[in-house]
C-alpha cells in the first residue's frame, strides 16, 4: 500500500510553501502550530458553565431508572410490574415485551451480535438491564425499581475465558442457533510458516505467558441521556455522552426506524470518554423508546457502579509470547498466541475487522522478518466489551507484548535491555516500512528517541547505582524499566483496517464572515482532548487569522458535518487533515480574491505565512491580509468567484499515522513490604509536528496517570459466580494524585509523510506506552535472582510473593536488633 495514495483534492493535500514549522514560534502572534495556546473551553469549565448530559433540565422531563439482575446467569421467570406502578410518581415500567412492540427488544453490538435491550430471557452477566422505572423524578424511579419483582432461575456462571472453553462449561449463548460452545471465532495474522522456520532456524528462544487483565474506563462523568421525542415534528433529540454523534445517529435511526434526517444527536461537554462512550448502551434506547411511548423527555444517567458493571471493558487478553532469536540478540520470529474474553456479546470485534485488527502491530518497533499470531475468543458472563480504554483498540495489549518479550530476551541473553532494542530498531532509512504482518509504518527515528531518553534519565548513572545497592544488600531494590514502542493511529483506510469497503474518514467545515473571524465546524467529538482550541489553531495556522476569531464547533448532527467521530487518537490524523484541507481551499480561493483586490494576476500572489497575508511577488509591501480578503469576498467578488468564503473536506486518509515513544520507569522495590515506589517517569513522544505542545504535555499526563494505574492499581475481578467483586470505587482502585509520581516530558518530531500538517495522534500513547516500561523496570529490580515475569497490577502483595520466591524478602528478625525472646524494656 503506498502511502501517497492520490486524491481527487490532492492539490490541497501537500503546501506549496512547505508547510507550517511548528518547531518555529511564529512572531505574529495569532496561535498558530506549534503555540502553547491557552485553552479556550477552559473558561466555561472552570467557571462551573459547563454543560453536560445531567445539567440537561427540559420541561416535563422524566427520570428512568434501571432494574439489574443480581444474578450473572439466570433465567428470568416473571417481573411483576404491579407494585412499582402503586408508588407515586411512577409513570410507566418497561419490559422486553413492552420493547418487542415498537420493535426495539434488542440492538446491535458494536461489532456482528446483537444484545437484548431489556432481558427477554435469559441473564447473562451480572446487572445486566431486565427492566425499566420511568418516574417524574430519579429517586421516586429507583424507589420503583426496588419494587419491581423478579423471578429468577439461577444457573452455573463462567467468568473466565480458559474454563469457559472447557467441554462441561455452562452454555453463555444458548439464544444463537445450533450454537454448542462458548468460543466464538478464531483469526490468525501473519505467516505461520515462516514464523515455524525461524524458530527451528533460531540460536535462542524464549517464551513468556502474560495476562492482559480486565479495566475499565472510567470517565468522571458515567454514561447517560436525555430523549427528547418531538410529537409535533416527529423529530427525536437525544443529548447524549457520545464520542461519536454522528455514528449513534446513523445507529439510533436503524435501531428505531426514525428516519435519520429526524434524529438529531447532541453531544454537548463530555466529562471524559476514554473509549466508553463509543458504544452505544441499552439505557439509551430505553430512554429513547420510553420518551416515544409516553411523549415526554425522558433522562437517564448512570450511577458509577452500573458504569463499571456494565458499560464496555477493556483487555482481558491471556497471551503467550515466543520468540526467535540470534545469539546476538537479533529477533528472527514473533509468535503469540492469545485467549480474548469477549463477555457476554461479542461487541469486541473480530479482529479481522477494523478495530481489533490493530493487535496486529504486535512486532513493535522492530524489524522483525516472520510474525505469527493466533487468537481465540470467548464468550463469558461479564458484561460486553474489549476494546476500548484509551488504547488504540488492541495496540495496547500489542505493544505490552512485545515491549515485554524484548525484555524477556535481553534476560535470556544477559544484554541490556536499551542495547537490545537499539539492534533491532527499524532504521530509520528504511521507512515507509512494511512490517511482516502488513502494516506500512509511514515514518520513524527510534534510535535518536531512545539516544535522547538514555541521555535525559543519565542511563549509565542508574546502572551503576543498581549495581551499588545490590552490593550493599539495600532494602530497595533499584529497577529500571524500557518501552520503546510503535502506536498505530487515525482510523483510518478501510484496506489497512479490514473493515470490507468502509472507508474511515472525517470533515470539517470552515465560514470565514465578512468581518474576518471564521466558525468551524467539525466531524470529531471532543471529550476533554481540547479540540475547541487546537483545530482553531490549525485553522489559524492556514489562513492566518488570529485564533481568538475562531470558533471551533462540534458534537451536533443538525448542524455539524458527518463524521465517524473521536477514538483510536484519530481526530488529529484525519479530523486535522481534513481541517487542515478545508483551510487550503479556503486559502485557494482567497488568493484569487487577493489578485482581484491587488490587480494583479493570481500566478503573481504569494501567501506569505509569517505575516499572514497574500503579497504580490517581488513586492512584499503590496498586499492585503486575510480579513480584508474576506470582506471582500462578500462585497466584491471577482466574476470568476461565487461570492462568500467558505469550504468543506471530507478526509480520507491514505494512511494511518505511526507515532512512537520512548519511555524510561525507574522504581524502587521494597523488600520487606513489597511496595514499588515510581522514582521516576521520563516520557518521549514523538507524534509528529505538534500543534499545542501545552495539550500534547496534559494529553501524556493524563495518559500515563492511566497506564501507571493500570500496572499497579486497577483491575475488575469477579468471584465464580459472576459476581462483580471491584464493581465500584472502594474496589476498583482509580488513583488519585497523591499515587501519582511526577512526570518528565519530552518529544523528538518526525513528521507524517502523508499528513497535509504532518501531524501524528497522540491521545492514547502515554496509556498504550507506559505499563510495560513499569512492569519491566519491577522485573529488572528482581532479575538478579532470576525473576522474569508478574503480572499486573503490581499490587503489594503480588510483588511481595514474587520476592519472597526470588528469595529476596527480608528476614523481619535480621532487620530489628533484638532477638525473638527479648522484649523491649517497659518504662
Ligand atoms: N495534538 C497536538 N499535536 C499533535 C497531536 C495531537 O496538539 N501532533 C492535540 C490535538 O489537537 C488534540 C489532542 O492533542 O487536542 C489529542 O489529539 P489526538 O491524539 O488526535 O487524539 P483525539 O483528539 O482523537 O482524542 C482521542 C484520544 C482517545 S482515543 C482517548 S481514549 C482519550 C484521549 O484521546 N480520551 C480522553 N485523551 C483524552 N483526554 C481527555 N481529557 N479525556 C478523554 O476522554
Ligand atoms: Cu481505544 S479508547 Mo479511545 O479509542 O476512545
Amino acid at each position: 500500500m503506498s502511502s501517497e495514495t492520490e486524491k481527487p483534492d490532492a492539490k490541497y493535500r501537500h503546501d506549496e510553501d512547505g508547510g507550517p514549522d511548528p518547531e518555529a514560534h511564529h512572531g505574529h502572534g495569532r496561535g498558530g502550530m506549534g503555540q502553547e495556546v491557552k485553552r479556550k473551553e477552559d473558561r466555561r469549565f472552570i467557571t462551573g458553565r459547563g454543560n453536560y448530559v445531567d445539567d440537561i433540565k427540559k420541561d416535563g422531563m422524566l427520570h428512568c431508572h434501571v432494574v439489574r439482575s443480581p444474578h450473572a446467569h439466570a433465567y428470568v421467570k416473571s417481573i411483576n410490574k404491579e407494585r412499582a406502578l402503586n408508588v407515586d410518581g411512577v409513570v410507566a415500567v418497561l419490559t422486553a415485551e413492552d420493547l418487542a412492540e415498537y420493535d426495539l427488544a434488542t440492538m446491535p453490538t458494536l461489532m456482528d451480535d446483537t444484545q437484548d435491550v431489556l432481558v427477554q430471557d435469559k441473564v447473562k452477566f451480572q446487572s445486566q438491564e431486565v427492566a425499566a422505572v420511568i418516574a417524574t423524578d430519579r429517586y421516586i424511579a429507583k424507589d420503583g425499581a426496588d419494587k419491581v419483582e423478579v423471578k429468577y432461575e439461577t444457573l452455573d456462571a463462567v467468568v473466565d475465558a480458559r474454563k469457559a472453553l472447557e467441554p462441561d462449561a455452562p452454555l453463555v449463548r444458548d439464544d444463537i442457533e445450533d450454537n454448542d460452545s462458548n468460543h466464538i471465532f478464531t483469526w490468525e495474522t501473519g505467516d505461520k510458516e515462516a514464523t515455524e522456520k525461524a524458530f527451528e532456524d533460531a540460536d535462542v528462544t524464549v517464551e513468556q505467558d502474560m495476562y492482559y487483565q480486565r479495566i475499565h474506563p472510567a470517565p468522571i462523568e458515567t454514561c447517560g441521556c436525555v430523549a427528547d421525542w418531538d410529537t409535533a415534528n416527529e423529530k427525536m433529540t437525544v443529548h447524549l455522552t457520545s464520542q461519536a454523534p454522528h455514528a449513534h445517529r446513523t445507529l439510533f435511526s436503524m435501531v428505531s426506524g426514525i428516519p435519520e434526517h429526524k434524529v438529531r444527536i447532541v453531544s454537548p461537554d463530555v466529562g471524559g470518554g476514554f473509549g466508553n462512550k463509543v458504544p452505544i448502551y441499552p439505557g439509551y434506547v430505553i430512554a429513547a423508546a420510553a420518551s416515544y411511548v409516553i411523549g415526554q423527555p425522558v433522562k437517564w444517567v448512570e450511577e458509577r457502579s452500573e458504569n463499571i458493571q456494565t458499560t464496555h471493558f477493556a483487555r482481558d487478553y491471556e497471551m503467550t509470547g515466543r520468540v526467535a532469536a540470534t545469539k546476538d540478540g537479533i529477533i528472527q520470529g514473533i509468535d503469540v498466541d492469545v485467549l480474548a474474553d469477549h463477555g457476554a456479546y461479542n461487541a469486541a470485534a473480530q479482529p479481522s475487522k477494523f478495530p481489533a485488527g490493530f493487535f496486529k502491530i504486535f512486532t513493535g518497533s522492530y524489524d522483525v522478518p516472520a510474525a505469527y499470531c493466533k487468537l481465540d475468543a470467548a464468550y463469558t458472563n461479564t458484561a460486553p466489551g474489549g476494546i476500548a480504554y484509551r488504547c488504540s483498540f488492541r495496540v495496547t495489549e500489542a505493544v505490552y507484548l512485545i515491549e515485554r518479550m524484548v525484555k524477556v530476551l535481553s534476560q535470556e541473553l544477559d544484554m541490556d535491555p536499551a542495547e537490545i532494542r537499539r539492534k533491532n530498531f527499524i532504521p530509520k532509512e528504511a521507512f515507509p516500512y512494511e512490517s511482516a504482518t502488513g502494516w506500512t509504518y509511514d515514518s520513524g527515528d527510534y534510535e535518536r528517541a531512545l539516544d535522547k531518553a538514555l541521555d535525559a534519565v543519565d542511563y549509565d548513572g542508574l546502572r551503576e547505582e543498581q549495581q551499588r545497592r545490590l552490593d550493599a544488600d539495600d532494602d530497595k531494590l533499584l529497577g529500571i524499566g524500557f518501552s520503546t514502542f510503535t502506536e498505530i493511529v487515525g482510523a483510518g483506510p478501510g484496506k489497512q483496517c479490514d473493515i470490507a469497503g468502509v472507508e474511515m474518514f472525517d470533515s470539517a467545515e470552515i465560514r470565514v464572515h465578512p468581518t474576518g473571524n471564521a466558525t468551524v465546524r467539525i466531524g470529531v467529538q471532543t471529550q476533554g482532548q481540547g479540540h475547541e482550541t487546537t483545530f482553531a489553531q490549525i485553522v489559524a495556522e492556514e489562513l492566518g487569522l488570529d485564533v481568538e476569531d475562531i470558533t471551533v464547533e462540534h458534537g451536533d448532527t443538525d448542524t455539524d458535518p458527518y463524521g465517524l467521530g473521536t477514538y483510536a487518537s484519530r481526530s488529529t490524523p484525519v479530523g486535522g487533515a481534513a481541517t487542515a484541507v478545508a483551510a487550503r481551499k479556503v486559502r485557494e480561493k482567497a488568493k484569487s480574491i487577493a489578485a482581484n483586490e491587488l490587480e494583479v494576476a493570481e500566478e503573481d500572489i504569494v501567501w506569505d505565512r509569517s505575516s499572514g497575508a497574500f503579497q504580490v511577488k517581488g513586492a512584499p509591501d503590496r498586499g492585503v491580509t486575510m480579513k480584508e480578503v474576506a470582506f471582500a469576498s462578500y462585497t466584491n467578488s471577482p466574476a470568476n468567484e461565487e461570492p462568500g468564503l467558505e469550504a468543506v473536506d471530507y478526509y480520507d486518509p491514505p494512511n494511518m499515522t505511526f507515532p512512537f515513544g520512548a519511555y524510561v520507569c525507574v522504581v524502587e522495590v521494597d523488600r520487606e513490604t513489597g511496595e514499588v515506589d515510581i522514582r521516576k517517569f521520563y516520557a518521549l513522544d514523538d507524534c509528529g509536528n505538534r500543534i499545542n505542545p501545552m495539550v500534547i504535555e496534559g494529553q501524556v499526563h493524563g495518559g500515563l496517570a492511566q497506564g501507571i494505574a493500570t500496572a499497579m492499581l486497577e483491575e475488575v475481578t469477579f468471584d465464580d459466580n459472576g459476581n462483580v467483586t471491584a464493581g465500584d470505587f472502594m474496589n476498583y482502585l482509580l488513583p488519585t494524585a497523591m499515587e501519582i509520581p511526577h512526570m518528565d516530558t519530552d518529544y523528538t518530531v518526525t513528521p507524517s509523510p502523508h499528513h497535509p500538517i504532518g501531524a501524528k495522534g497522540v491521545g492514547e500513547s502515554p496509556t498504550v506506552g507506559s505499563p510495560p516500561a513499569i512492569v519491566n523496570a519491577v522485573v529488572d529490580a528482581m532479575a538478579h535472582a532470576g525473576v522474569r515475569h508478574i503480572d499486573m497490577p503490581m499490587t503489594p502483595d503480588r510483588v511481595w510473593s514474587v520476592l519472597n520466591e526470588a528469595g529476596l524478602t527480608l528476614d523481619p528478625a535480621e532487620r530489628f536488633e533484638f532477638d525473638a525472646g527479648e522484649t523491649p524494656a517497659d518504662d
